[in-house]
């Protein structure tokens, strides 16, 4: 299958991360470094600031083009922590990585937190609630820090019971839509903004596969679309291995996202991912050569 080529994006378009910028003319990998001590597949490891930098630059050395660390677990059945707690993990990683080469995204949906955050170096917000909390867009628009805006239907202790859609692609792409244009309002500029279908926050293994089969549909919404698979429930449910078993099923799922138009995939297994997406750019790009 070739790329999609009805994307409304421009052909030399770039995604704005604070002083980064970088192009989308082919799949962006980013790397998930977790702090929390419950995260689901990686089980806490990197709770430390100084493992958590040393996993930072394994991923880079891998081929990562953006990290992304968050403090408060979004797994199903997770509960919120406070902003204080959220702090505690999370500001000690950032001023460890905040040197780095590569763009640090911060997966938050507290205004205070994405404050704090964007002032200690972060140049990315990912937030699973869009941005919806009161000052959340201030928060982002005061800074010229990109956002990811991510659809989620409920909240993480409760989304997985029993989600259910009309249309579920109508219904994201609307949601989405919507948010992408209340970020613009702000005055978060459209180079900024990257919009996330959300595959497990509130999902059934059919929705996600239907949001999948949809991607094409959603970047024509006009931004760059993030697709996070990594190691979800829905490749257990479709090849039976848990968590830390799902490297290879995952790593499909972000080569068939990438290629039905996903700009940024969102992985534990960057190494992996990398050279899955540089075979479909070798064969999807009839300029490539080997000279
Ligand atoms: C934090 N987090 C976990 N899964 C995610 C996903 O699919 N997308 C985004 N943006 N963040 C996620």
């Amino acid at each position: 299958m070739a790329l999609p080529h009805s994307s409304p994006l421009p052909p030399h378009a770039v995604l704005k991360l604070g002083r980064f910028s970088l192009a989308l003319d082919r799949p962006l990998i980013m790397g998930v470094v977790n702090v929390t001590p419950d995260s689901f597949s990686d089980g806490g490891r990197f709770l430390d600031p100084a493992q958590a930098l040393e996993h930072a630059n394994r991923l880079i050395a891998e081929g990562a083009d953006i990290l992304d660390i968050g403090g408060e677990s979004s797994r199903p059945g997770a509960a919120p922590v406070s902003v204080e707690e959220e702090l505690r993990r999370v500001m000690p990683v950032l001023e460890k990585l905040g040197g780095l080469a590569v763009p640090v995204s911060v997966d938050t949906s507290k205004p205070e937190v994405m404050r704090r955050s964007i002032a200690a170096g972060a140049s990315m917000i990912n937030d699973i609630l869009a941005l919806q909390a009161p000052g959340a867009l201030e928060a982002v628009a005061g800074s010229d820090a990109a956002v990811c805006l991510m659809h989620m239907l409920g909240e993480p202790r409760t989304m997985q019971k029993d989600p259910r859609y009309d249309d579920v692609v109508a219904e994201v792409c609307a949601f989405l839509g919507g948010r992408a244009q209340a970020a613009a309002a702000a005055g978060i500029a459209r180079d900024r903004i990257v919009l996330d279908p959300g595959f497990g926050f509130g999902k059934t293994p059919q929705h996600n596969l239907d949001l999948i089969r949809a991607l094409p549909r959603l970047r024509a919404l006009g931004y760059p679309v993030l697709a996070g698979l990594s190691r979800k429930s829905l490749f257990g449910k479709i090849v039976g291995r848990e968590a830390a078993e799902r490297v290879h099923a995952s790593t499909a799922g972000a080569l068939l996202a990438a290629q039905r138009g996903a700009a940024i995939v969102r992985v534990h297994d960057v190494a992996a991912t990398r050279d899955s997406l540089l075979v479909l750019r070798a064969i999807d790009d009839s300029t490539f050569s080997f000279e």
